[in-house]
């Protein structure tokens, strides 16, 4: 019996059983690589024991490395005294049993096994790509060898999780128990049924399914070219090819040192320490600082949806998406049955494409139930409203969802912008209000931004981003000021994108500044899709509210024209019929002159780094406004919002961690410079000079307490 805190080995029925025991999820922190270690050799020199059965403790086999140790140099053993090569050596047969997660170093641990079982539940992948790294434990040389390096490279190079019936078609597992079995015993049997096998089947010594890559010798090449649009600006998808391509034409060892000559090059880089920064603040993100430890969230079963629109159909499959049935009412029949039928739709398309199974759409479908009076969602433990984005409209809904809805239900507003605490106020019970504010479309965009009133209970926050997490979005939490926090703090980006049109820029000049950034389309081609008759309708609700609000007469001009977008053929760009690719009009050239001409603004050239500069700036200068009124919690919360909520490039972290980047100081000045040449807009926040004067960083900046 050898015993570490995180490394346990027990030895039952001839069977030595190694159980990692690192909460929550077994990472490989310093001291379980060397706690597997000494238990293997221990078990090896234990002559009552046959075999070996490598499991975790609590919810998982093994999430990875401790992706905390990254950057710090502690996070690689060298090369020839790793766990995996320990088990390279193993004269015994060693079992994997894995449940809950089997990811990066964790599933090359299994990979070194000499066998792999799991439960159905489990999942397995390499998802080292996501933190801007390679699988550095041999995965990139053990995966191909066992799997072929087609199926390898599709997922080293995704990083997505592999379901355990799919791995196990794939041959990475060995047997998959059936439902319920337990992992424990089903490993030993299976152990104590392969301890006699030899020679022990190693994954290092195949080299059969590397025949693949001579059969095609196109495949990297192809592959590469696949992922050419979606991973530009980064290096580790790149060096994940390479990898596997050296396991297809170096031999084991030489692959080995290869993958970690591709692994050092990643390991520093600005993209892996953005990405394991935006994977940290995702996880912080779900956390509420101020509110009693241990809160439940309140139970839903059910739920119910305000408006069958585009906003209120997309939250519908969120639900159902995820297994919860949902009503969903309008205030016509018409008007409900279009809903309906722009769900399907959405649905249809998604089977078209291949992404969804027939019996799953119809499975989903099953649980939106359309209904035709309030009265109908008065059991559903949560509702949300998703009706017209006007006062007026929405007071009258709350104050209908007051009188029917049984006592407990959570009551949500869709609001982008709008006083949560005015419309509590409709209700006699403020506690049960909250905003949930989701982004368009919105059953696929990952940001929820839950929005807190003056009366909103622990409770209800707390259900309302549990909520946000049981339906797969990445819930953050904002307080009640106009726009809240995400397009609070992306407002300013979008008016100085339209001063730029008047200062001599044109709309395609800045998208592609801002494409070449990393954003998947350009902020104009977007404002086509979204529809310019939004903004417009929202820049009229700001400038009554504001007699100082600066207006921006060119996106006027615009939507005066009829010129919405998308929807209409036309808008900052012209579409040919049928066809979403956005095309630079000389007409939107006439128009920007036509007004630039009126207003007399003075025409100048810029650099890519003005304009990017331009926008992005504006909007750090208006998160330090919202973190010293309290309005976030932390600028990383910030971060999270920009990255699930507007498509900010992942590997530059965020809007403020990419603002580091730059240096405190210098965004600083900089926005001072602009104070004094365009004046009251670019004030520096007193945050921001706060910030500048002691250098510290934006991600340290210290919010005021929330309110
Ligand atoms: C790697 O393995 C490199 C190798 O090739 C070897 C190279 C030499 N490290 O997500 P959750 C924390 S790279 C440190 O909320 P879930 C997490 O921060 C690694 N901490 O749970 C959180 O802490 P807190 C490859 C980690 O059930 C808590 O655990 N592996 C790690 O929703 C719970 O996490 C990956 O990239 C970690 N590896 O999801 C997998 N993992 O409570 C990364 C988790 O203080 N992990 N934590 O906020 C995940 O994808 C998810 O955590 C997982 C569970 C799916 C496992």
């Amino acid at each position: 019996m050898s015993e570490t805190n995180l490394v346990r080995l027990a030895t039952e029925a001839g069977i030595g059983v190694i159980t990692i025991d690192n909460p929550p999820v077994n990472a490989l922190s310093p001291g379980v690589p060397e706690g597997i270690i000494t238990a293997l050799r221990a078990a090896e020199a234990d002559p009552a024991i046959g075999a070996i059965v490598l499991i975790g403790a609590g919810r998982s086999f093994i999430a990875g490395a401790d992706i905390r140790q990254f950057g710090t140099g502690r996070a690689r053993l060298p090369l020839g005294s790793r766990v995996y090569d320990v088990l390279d050596a193993c004269a015994k047969p060693v079992v994997a049993a894995i449940h809950g997660y089997a990811l990066g170093g964790g599933l090359e641990i299994a990979l070194a096994c000499h066998y792999r079982i799991a439960v159905p539940s489990a999942k397995v992948g390499l998802p080292e790509v996501l933190i801007g790294i390679l699988p550095g434990g041999g995965g990139t040389q053990r995966l191909p060898r066992l799997i072929g390096p087609r199926a390898a490279l599709d997922m080293i190079v995704t990083g997505r999780h592999v379901p355990a019936p799919e791995a196990r078609t794939l041959g990475i597992l060995d047997a998959v128990l059936a439902d319920g079995a337990d992992l424990r015993a089903g490993a030993i049997a299976f152990a104590q049924s392969i301890a006699a096998t030899r020679p022990l089947p190693r994954v290092r010594d195949r080299t059969d399914r590397l025949a693949e890559a001579r059969e095609d010798p196109a495949l990297f090449d192809t592959v590469r070219k696949s992922i050419a649009r979606r991973a530009r600006n980064q290096k580790a998808p790149y060096n994940c090819i390479l990898a596997v391509e050296a396991a297809c034409t170096l031999p084991m060892d030489a692959g080995l040192a290869r993958e970690q000559e591709l692994f050092a090059e990643l390991e520093n880089s600005d993209e892996a320490r953005a990405l394991r920064y935006a994977f940290f603040a995702e996880r912080e993100a779900a956390k509420l600082p101020d509110l009693p430890a241990g809160i439940a969230p309140r139970e839903i079963r059910t739920a119910a949806v305000i408006g069958a629109g585009t906003m209120g159909g997309g939250i519908a499959m969120s639900f159902a998406d995820f297994g919860i049935p949902v009503r969903i009412l309008d205030s016509t029949p018409e008007a409900l049955a279009r809903g309906m039928d722009r769900i399907r739709s959405n649905y249809a398309t998604s089977v078209r494409r291949g992404s969804l199974a027939q019996e799953e759409m119809d499975r989903r479908l099953a649980r939106i139930h359309p209904v035709a009076a309030y009265a109908d969602l008065a059991d559903a433990d949560l509702v949300i409203e998703a009706v017209f984005e006007e006062m007026d409209v929405k007071r009258p809904v709350f104050r209908a969802l007051d009188q029917v809805m049984k006592s407990g239900a959570l009551i949500f507003s869709n609001t982008s912008a709008l006083d949560i605490d005015a419309l509590a106020a409709e209700t006699g019970r403020p506690d049960d209000v909250a905003g949930t504010h989701f982004f368009s479309p919105a059953n696929v965009m990952k940001l929820l931004e839950v929005v807190r009133g003056t009366q909103s209970s622990p409770e209800t926050l707390v259900s309302a981003m549990a909520l946000g997490r049981k339906i797969g979005k990445i819930p953050a939490m904002a307080g009640n000021t106009d726009g809240f926090v995400a397009n609070r703090s992306r407002a300013p980006f979008n008016s100085e994108m339209v001063i730029l049109l008047e200062e001599g820029c044109l709309p395609e000049q800045v998208d592609r500044v801002m494409v070449d950034f990393g954003y998947p389309m350009g902020p104009f081609a977007v404002g086509d899709l979204a529809g310019l008759d939004i903004g417009a309708a929202d820049r009229r609700r700001r400038a009554a509210a504001n007699p100082n609000y600066r207006t921006l007469p060119i996106a006027d001009r615009l939507v005066e024209l009829g010129r919405y977008g998308q929807k209409t053929g036309a808008g900052w760009y012209r579409y040919e019929k049928g066809d979403r690719t956005p095309h630079p009009d000389p007409e939107v050239a006439r128009i920007i002159a036509e007004t630039v001409a009126r207003l007399g603004v003075a025409q100048k050239s810029f650099t890519d780094q003005e304009i990017l500069h331009r926008l992005l700036f504006a909007s750090v200068n208006e998160a330090c406004r919202i973190l010293e009124e309290g309005k976030a919690y932390r600028a990383s919360d910030i971060d999270v919002m920009w990255l699930h909520g507007f498509g900010f490039p992942r590997y530059r972290g965020g809007l403020m961690f990419w603002a580091d980047g730059i240096g405190v100081r210098a965004v600083h000045d900089q926005i001072a410079a602009w104070h004094q040449e365009h004046g009251e807009r670019w004030a520096p926040a007193r945050l921001l000079t706060d910030l500048a004067a002691t250098g510290t960083p934006f991600r340290e900046a210290k919010a005021a307490p929330m309110v």
